[in-house]
């Protein structure tokens, strides 16, 4: 092995966001970028309780590429053992189960999830702890100051490794293990659903459509779907995952999973759809003539849980981030659950469910996931919904509307204001942050504020603050809107804007969602102006 140390100058906006460090290609190509990160990486991740990484992406435009340099630096940094999936593709789940499998002190996971793939677009770095899950706070903080301080990297440059012969080289100092991305996490998805059950509902003539979307589950969607669980060749779709995701956003909403939407919305369509993302973690869901909010996804899986073998004994609780509908609420006090309300981003449920507090969490995004890793699950969710489905012989629209039969509705939807200019944005939310106080009482086309607040979150288990997550308004009749700025966008800045309204039922569980939020929408506005402050009158997407 020949270990050089090269010198190198610190960039100023290596700031990891609600998802590991996310920039333009062309931001990473610039010479050391990439290097810093990952040696920052290195310098402060504790390596135990092993000197094993677990190393793979989404398969998108430039991961091969990093693959090889993270290999090279791990060779020259301590590490004793890489594990990286064939071709340098790891689904973002199937990475947090390799990690927690192997015992690894971590793994660096390539992916700019949902966000487009290509020369031009975008790529993302993000490291995952001992545990499996997104570095926490206080780690992802440690790795920024790091990159702010940082003057040299440590690389062995003759180290090439061949990414599709599986099975183990001897490097010396460390070997690189090339594994099957898919085996171990298909085997722990046999473990938590019985197959059987969901083999017999696809013997029944039960129809599914899974839009891979050219991107990371396609290997892991044929094996299991087409292979395992026995549904028809073709059910998945898009399964070739590409650089590019075919020139598309893999994106799992209405608008990105259009075309699978309007399958879905036809007579003849399938039963079932789903989608996932870049890599793998989100999953998009739609029965029969019937969208399924991720909050109400959430819900669903919460009460019908007992379904599925994992958890026939029942759930320890719930949680889910802040802007996603209280919807999940309603099932943790029905079922005498704790629920905890979080940030945004993952790396929040992590010491929950590192502490067995809860065994489900969500967020509206479309991720859901358990206690079975520390990273939301796209595949899992599906298959959740396929053993909830086997199990109670209905359909998925049958089920959701029973379902806000027993607990109401939460009329939901986010609109993202995308690629506004950030001072503007960002003097938006400073705005209305100092608004705050006066906002308490008021009233706006039949609507009055109940609270108006800056969300905080104090973690439950080590106590840990973490401030500014989200303007939260709350009126009298239970309905709710949340201001935010994405984490994960590289384009200017991107306003997400919840809404929420709640319809206790039995009547008004049929409307329309739009008819229902419109409204809210108006005294919004009315009372805090956002439309006029960034200059749109109409969100980029609703998902
Ligand atoms: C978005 C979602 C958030 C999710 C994050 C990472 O963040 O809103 O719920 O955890 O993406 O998901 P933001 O900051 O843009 O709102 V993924 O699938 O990129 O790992
Ligand atoms: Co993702």
């Amino acid at each position: 092995m020949t270990i050089e140390t090269r010198q190198t100058k610190p960039f100023d906006d290596q700031k990891p966001g609600t998802s590991g460090l996310r920039k333009k290609v062309p931001h990473f190509q610039q010479e050391n970028y990439v290097e810093n990160f990952v040696q920052s990486i290195f310098d402060v991740a504790p390596k135990e309780p092993s000197k094993t990484l677990i190393l793979g992406g989404d398969g998108r435009f430039f991961n091969r590429e990093v693959i090889g340099r993270v290999i090279a630096m791990a060779a020259a940094n301590d590490c004793e053992h890489v594990v990286v999936g064939q071709g340098g593709i790891l689904s973002t789940p199937a990475a947090s189960n390799l990690i927690r499998k192997r015992g690894a002190f971590g793994g660096i996971i390539l992916s700019a999830s949902h966000n487009p793939g290509g020369p031009n677009e975008d790529f993302g770095i993000k490291f995952n702890t001992a545990n499996g899950g997104p570095a926490p706070e206080s780690v992802t903080g440690a790795i920024f100051e790091r990159t702010k301080a940082i003057s040299a990297y440590r690389i062995d440059p003759d180290i090439s490794v061949d990414l599709e012969t599986l099975g183990e080289t001897d490097l010396g100092d460390l070997i690189v293990e090339v594994v099957d991305p898919v085996a171990d996490y298909a085997a722990l998805m046999e473990e938590l659903f019985d197959f059987g059950k969901i083999r017999d509902l696809f013997e029944s003539g039960f129809t599914m459509a899974f839009d891979a979307m050219h991107a990371v589950t396609g290997p892991y969607a044929h094996e299991i779907f087409e292979k395992r669980l026995c549904a028809p060749e073709g059910t998945v779709r898009n399964g070739t995952p590409k650089e590019d995701f075919g020139g598309h956003h893999p994106d799992p909403n209405l608008v990105h999973a259009k075309t699978l939407y309007n399958d879905m919305m036809r007579s003849d369509g399938p039963d079932f759809g789903a989608a996932s993302d870049g890599d793998g973690d989100r999953n998009l869901i739609i029965g029969k003539h019937i969208y399924v909010t991720p909050s109400d996804s959430l819900a669903v899986l919460a009460a019908n849980a007992k379904h599925a073998k994992a958890y026939a004994d029942g759930l320890k609780g719930i949680a889910r981030s802040m802007p996603t509908s209280a919807a999940a609420d309603r099932v943790a006090e029905a079922m005498g659950l704790p629920i905890y309300e979080t940030p945004t981003g993952w790396k929040f449920f992590g010491n929950l469910l590192d502490e067995g507090y809860v065994t489900i969490c969500g967020e509206e995004s479309a991720g859901t996931g358990a206690d079975h890793v520390r990273e939301k699950d796209g595949l899992w969710a599906v298959l959740l919904w396929l053993a909830i489905l086997a199990s109670r012989k209905q359909s998925v629209r049958g089920i959701l509307e029973e379902h806000w039969q027993q607990f109401g509705r939460n009329y939901y939807a986010r609109h993202d204001f995308e690629e506004v200019e950030k001072p503007v944005a960002e003097r938006f939310m400073a705005e209305l942050t100092a608004m705050l106080p006066q906002l308490g009482g008021k009233a706006a086309e039949g609507f009055q504020v109940r609270s108006a607040t800056d969300f905080a979150y104090k973690d439950p288990v080590d106590g840990s603050v973490t401030e500014h997550q989200g303007i939260r308004i709350r009126f009298e009749d239970g309905s709710r809107a949340v201001f935010r700025l994405s984490g994960t966008g590289t384009v200017g800045a991107t306003l997400r804007v919840y809404l929420e309204r709640f319809a206790p039922g039995p009547d008004g569980l049929d409307r329309d969602v739009g008819e229902m939020l419109d409204p809210l929408i108006e005294a919004v506005d009315a009372l805090v102006g956002y439309r006029r402050a960034i200059g749109r009158m109409e969100p980029d997407v609703v998902t």
